[in-house]
């Protein structure tokens, strides 16, 4: 079914302004929030997940921007499978960074040779049109889920992957890469112990979220599907060694996957995460949320509870089929 809209979503929706609340969208179904902070302006990259969909149903994504981080303009979707000639399915988890005056958009998309593959689309703005860069996948090795990161000596790094997780230095250019494909070892000292699973030992799963703060490198991730919670590692350069330091957010609500994002804007810290806590919500319908946080003095981060969340559907949880 639709979403049903409140009037705060309605009048939000006839003027292009998304309100406030968690869920920060209310007007469509959204997942894997990807924000990055612009001139003055956190814009936020979502997946979409289309209205009564009972698998994952996802063919484009969007694109909302704030100066206060409660109103939200919704700048549409200048990025679909049809932008990317290969595409045949899955318009997954992205991220978007700027560099040379222009903006990168990784994302993880299914191939029309039924492959899982990364492409990167490019734009001029933030806001877009986006082209596919190369007209082909940059890296091809049936994993998901980019995060791109570029290190103060301006090395760029894009790191992805389910149930492998690995990385590529980028070159300047930021849609090629030298000295091929790494695997970050998944050791339980560096993504925690999962038990009862045999072929994933660490907690590691997927939507990997890297990022720099204080001189510490931060991994932060979607963990022990499914129920997915978000864990989180640290590490002394931008290859590791990782170290993990635990739960950032519990398993709650409806939606058996989360997806991790965190910023640094106007003094405060904020983590974005989805669930399924929009009317009609569930896995396949989520929604993305944010909550504002504050390091502890040692640069860990504390646990964060999901505000709005929905009541668990308990016992209906769809199994995680790609
Ligand atoms: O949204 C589709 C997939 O579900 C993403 O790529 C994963 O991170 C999980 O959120």
């Amino acid at each position: 079914g639709a979403v049903s809209l409140g009037l705060m979503s309605l009048v939000a929706l006839m003027s292009g302004v998304a309100k406030a609340d968690n869920p920060i969208v209310q007007t469509i179904y959204t997942a894997d929030p990807a924000p990055l902070v612009y001139d003055g302006r956190v814009y936020l990259y979502t997946g979409h997940d289309e209205d009564g969909s009972t698998t994952f149903n996802m063919r484009d994504w969007h694109i909302f921007s704030s100066t206060d981080m409660v109103n939200w303009q919704h700048h549409g979707s200048p990025l679909s499978l049809s932008t990317f000639s290969w595409a045949s399915a899955n318009a997954w988890a992205g991220q978007v960074i700027p560099r040379n005056g222009k903006f990168y958009w990784y994302v993880p998309i299914r191939t029309r040779g039924g492959s899982t593959a990364i492409g990167v689309a490019v734009g001029d703005s933030p806001t877009g049109p986006f082209r596919d860069a190369i007209g082909r996948p940059l890296a091809d090795n049936n994993e998901i889920d980019p995060t791109v990161f570029i290190d103060d000596d301006n090395q760029a790094y894009l790191y992805w992957g389910n149930p492998k997780l690995t990385y590529v230095r980028l070159n300047q250019d930021m849609i090629s890469f030298s000295g091929g494909l790494t695997s970050i070892p998944l050791t339980t000292a560096g993504f925690g112990a999962r038990s009862g699973n045999a072929e994933r030992p660490t907690t590691y799963e997927e939507g990997p979220w890297v990022y720099k703060r204080n001189g510490l490198y931060y991994m932060i991730f979607a963990a022990n599907c499914c129920s997915e919670h978000i864990g989180y590692s640290t590490g002394t350069s931008a290859t590791g060694p990782w170290t993990y330091r635990g739960v950032l957010m519990p398993t709650e609500g409806r939606s058996f996957t989360n997806h991790p994002a965190i910023i640094d804007y106007k003094n405060s810290s904020y983590f974005f995460y989805h669930n399924g806590a929009l009317p009609g919500g569930s896995g396949y319908t989520r929604s993305v949320a944010v909550e504002r946080f504050v390091y502890n003095a040692d640069g860990t981060i504390p646990q964060m509870k999901m505000t709005t969340a929905g009541a668990p559907q308990v016992g209906t949880l769809d199994p995680y089929v790609r």
